[in-house]
């Protein structure tokens, strides 16, 4: 199975991308991380887009905050899928790092996952990769089921609950 690739803008966005790799981790799904900036370190995320799809990887998950520029540069020199999790700001709470990443032009798609969405990112890369791989599919299918359990064993105790 090809590897997925984690980059990020700053080790301060490091948080949400442990629930990426915790989730990746789970499916069994093997990953690269890195921190490059757009701004800070151009060249070196260029270089990484641009030898990524020869270097094994199947998906790239670019997490930046603020003006938050890295998923659209990573997506500007590779074909292979590019997911963008805009990071929360102390000053505009994410709503900048969202707008940079999910309004990309025409010519150049960045599949955009929530503000601080590290558990999507990882699971939209997965389906990404199940859909030519089958033992993925059957473990995405298998989380669901759990996920849906867990809510209608919650379901069952809520009367209870709210009367407390
Ligand atoms: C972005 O600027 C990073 O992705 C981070 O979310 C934000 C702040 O970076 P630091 O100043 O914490 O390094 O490039």
């Amino acid at each position: 199975m090809r590897k997925v690739g984690i980059i990020m803008g700053s080790d301060s966005d490091l948080p949400i991308l442990k629930k990426t790799a915790a989730t990746l981790t789970s499916l069994g799904i093997g990953y690269e991380v890195h921190v490059y900036s757009a701004h800070r370190t151009p060249a070196e995320a260029r270089d990484f887009a641009v030898s990524a799809r020869k270097n094994g990887f199947g998906v790239l998950i670019c997490a930046a905050g603020m003006a938050a520029h890295l998923a659209g540069a990573i997506a500007a020199n590779t074909t292979l899928p590019v997911i963008g999790i805009p990071c929360k700001s102390q000053t505009l709470d994410g709503i900048d790092a969202l707008l940079s990443t999910v309004m990309m032009p025409s010519g150049i798609p960045v599949a955009t996952v929530a503000i601080d969405g590290g558990v999507n990112a990882a699971l939209l890369a997965a389906q990404i990769l199940a859909v030519e791989d089958e033992g993925l599919a059957a473990k995405l299918d298998e989380k669901r089921r759990k996920d849906a359990a867990a809510v209608l064993e919650k379901d069952r105790g809520i009367a209870e609950r709210i009367a407390e």
